[in-house]
């Protein structure tokens, strides 16, 4: 990677002066519990990293088709959604606990931008492990870190069709992993695997069809060179 390609600033290269420092100042896409706020304007982000930085593991066609077409469409579409609606004043968090009474654009096309947003920014160029602390609560968890990659890489391989696999914390403090279909995320009412989100991997066919074709397996395998810890533990430790 050419070091001078990748943005230091982690999360979002936000660029609207209109946005409130609260989701100017946020480091990463876990603080934008409160993104949707009253009377603000939205833009697209920007991402952290260049489309070709996550190579050969993710490929810069790949990134660039999946964050500006998919991803924007995403986003475009949600902020429609929302527009004249009292969800502008809810979190995520809120809007995701009760989407069972919404519509479903806003359940597919909220779901698709902020599952995405997790994405990107649980993803680095740059190389980094996860904390002492965390890598405690793994092994205990999952038996040994291998064993955790492998319970999540099993998840996100099985998952039939679109989907999404996660690494969670559960209301009662303990790590899991499960996968959700479609852009459903654990925070939503409607899912079956619930909890906090910690690490997320897309495994839609549009996330790595162009270089790995129908290689799911390869294309997890290569996810865990790109997984950026930093996030992780930043997650964790909220
Ligand atoms: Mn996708």
């Amino acid at each position: 990677m050419e070091r001078r390609k990748f943005i230091t600033t982690v999360g979002f290269g936000v660029v609207a002066a209109s946005i409130p420092t609260k989701i100017l100042g946020a480091k990463t896409m876990t603080t934008f519990e409160d993104f949707i706020t009253k009377g603000n304007e939205f833009v697209f982000p920007q991402l952290a990293y260049s489309y070709d930085s996550l190579e050969p593991y993710i490929d810069k066609m790949t990134m660039e088709i999946h964050y500006d077409r998919h991803h924007r469409g995403y986003f475009t579409k949600f902020m429609n959604d929302v527009e004249g609606s009292d969800l502008k004043d809810k979190s995520f968090s809120e809007i995701f606990a009760g989407v069972s009474k919404l519509s479903a654009g806003v359940k597919n096309n909220g779901g698709g931008f902020y599952n995405h947003t997790l994405f990107w920014n649980n993803m680095s160029p740059e190389k980094s492990k996860p904390s002492k602390e965390l890598l405690k609560e793994i092994e205990s968890s999952f038996g040994s870190f291998e064993k955790f990659k492998e319970t999540f890489s099993n998840a996100a391989a099985t998952r039939f069709g679109s989907g999404w696999a996660w690494l969670v914390m559960t209301a009662d403090k303990k790590l899991a992993v499960g996968s959700t279909p479609n852009q459903e995320n654990p925070l939503m009412d409607v899912s079956s695997f619930q909890g906090a989100p910690l690490l997320t991997l897309d495994v839609w066919e549009h996330a790595y069809y162009l270089k790995y074709q129908n290689k799911r397996a390869d294309y997890i395998e290569a996810f865990w060179n790109v997984v950026n810890w930093d996030e992780v533990n930043r997650r964790f430790e909220r």
